[in-house]
């Protein structure tokens, strides 16, 4: 089972419900150049229904340098402008498709290597993990989505420290700040996104779409306005069979335990 149309530097494969999406750039850290951010254009647009979860994970030793800087010899401004919509595109399929994606990230995690982590809904990191924007040490700016999503991850005050002085997270400072929600052993990011992909990809439909759709909104949205489509939401929810079968299951007590 393939996708039609990947280039060479995105490897796709499915394990059952789940699919699984490698950068495949090693020769170059898996810098992202205009071919990779289409071909994840390409990925997300053209996901197969059946997929329930994705992860995002990248062969050899890091995740991605972030953009080919090779992409921008001789560019013009307006260039630059149709490569960043392309990349918003491309990660807002991600961001608002309707399957929970997950990030492996281990190695560097830098620029527009992050701004895609950034997009995803989870993110496990591994020890050797390490976070860089170094776009203003090369006289550049983000241009993947990263003013609009780190900041809101981190705060913009950390935005601006770590692109203002190019300084380094660790692992665990990343982990610290919220650029990742799982910190797990050198090696091990992920098998366990995997295994967090297996059990999210069991969240009814529904209730999915409330969480990737309703929540970031409402993260943002005046909170009368957000009530509303919290209630709207809910409403659906709880009225879908999935939901009355799996409430029943738990009054009957066939259902696990929160404990
Ligand atoms: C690249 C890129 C790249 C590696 N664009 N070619 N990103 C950066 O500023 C990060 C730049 N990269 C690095 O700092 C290092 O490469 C790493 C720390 C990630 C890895 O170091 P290392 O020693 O393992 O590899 P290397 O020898 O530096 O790189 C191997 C090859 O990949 C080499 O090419 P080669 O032909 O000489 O073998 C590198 O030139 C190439 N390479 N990274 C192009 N990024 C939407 S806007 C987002 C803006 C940004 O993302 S700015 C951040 C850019």
């Amino acid at each position: 089972m393939t996708i039609p149309g990947l280039p060479a530097s995105l490897e796709y494969q499915r394990d059952g419900e789940i699919a699984i999406v490698h950068l495949a750039r090693v020769a170059k850290r898996n810098a992202l150049d205009d071919e990779t951010v289409r071909g994840i254009e390409t990925l997300f647009r053209n996901l197969p229904d059946d997929v329930r979860a994705v992860v995002i994970a990248a062969r050899g030793d890091h995740f991605s340098a972030g953009l080919d800087l090779a992409s921008l010899t001789a560019t013009t401004p307006i260039d630059s402008l149709r490569r960043s919509q392309l990349w918003y595109r491309a990660f807002e399929l991600i961001q608002f498709g309707n399957v929970p994606v997950i990030a492996a990230l281990h190695g560097a995690v830098i620029g527009g290597g992050l701004e895609l982590a950034a997009a995803a809904h989870i993110r496990v990191a591994d020890a050797t993990a390490y976070y860089a924007l170094p776009e203003a040490q090369r006289g550049i700016f983000v241009g993947g989505g990263g003013s609009v999503r780190i900041s809101r991850i981190i705060g913009a005050h950390r935005m601006m420290d770590l692109m203002l002085t190019g300084r380094i997270y660790s692992a665990d400072e990343g982990h610290a700040v919220g650029l990742s929600g799982y910190l797990v052993d050198a090696g091990a990011a992920e098998t366990r996104a995997i295994e967090l992909a297996k059990h999210v990809a069991t969240v009814p439909p529904l209730s999915t779409y409330g969480i990737l759709h309703a929540i970031p909104r409402n993260a943002e949205a005046d909170p009368a306005t957000g009530y509303v489509l919290e209630n709207l939401m809910a409403a659906m929810a709880s009225g879908d069979p999935a939901a009355q079968e799996r409430i029943a299951a738990f009054l009957a007590g066939r259902a696990a335990k929160i404990k």
